[in-house]
């Protein structure tokens, strides 16, 4: 168990943010065949788009709060990219911005340029919109009649919260 120190702590939460990032692609693998164009309800965005959604507002908070770890912003914010491997490479790339970006203000003792009282909020924002969309994901795969298994989904999500490295 670490003690109390500043670096230690980032440590922590950069680790959070990652497991946040495994739980989010493990969520992405194990949409089954057919699934990235399910919806909630009539209307609602399809599976994929709240996938590239998610990437979209990484890299857009990065360019406003940290731009010198932003990359090239999406132009479509609700992309219906079918091909997962796709999504995935975009979310790996963003999820890395996120991280550089945070990382680097805390060590620089540096403000966000726009939002947040401090730059491990804006992570913790985005951590929250992530897990905010992973339900829906869930939900519009469930409507779908495509719902994961809780004994196979627990392990991808809950159980990368909790284990001890
Ligand atoms: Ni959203």
């Amino acid at each position: 168990m670490a003690d109390g120190n500043g670096a230690q702590l980032l440590e922590v939460v950069l680790d959070a943010w990652d497991r946040n990032q495994q739980i989010l692609l493990n969520l992405l693998r194990a949409v089954p065949e057919g699934g990235l164009a399910a919806r909630a309800l009539a209307g609602s965005p399809t599976v994929a788009e709240m996938f590239t959604h998610l990437h979209h507002e990484r890299m857009v908070s990065v360019l406003e709060e940290a731009p010198e770890c932003a990359g090239t912003v999406p132009q479509r914010e609700w992309l219906d990219e079918r091909d997962a491997a796709r999504i995935e490479a975009m979310l790996v790339e963003s999820a890395r911005r996120v991280r550089e970006a945070v990382q680097g203000r805390v060590e620089a003792g540096r403000q966000t340029e726009l939002d947040y009282d401090h730059p491990l909020l804006l992570l913790q924002l985005l951590l929250f919109h992530d897990a905010y969309h992973h339900g829906q994901i869930k939900l519009a795969l469930k409507a779908a009649g495509l719902a994961l298994d809780d004994q196979f989904a627990g392990p991808l999500t809950w159980g990368v919260w909790r284990r001890r490295r």
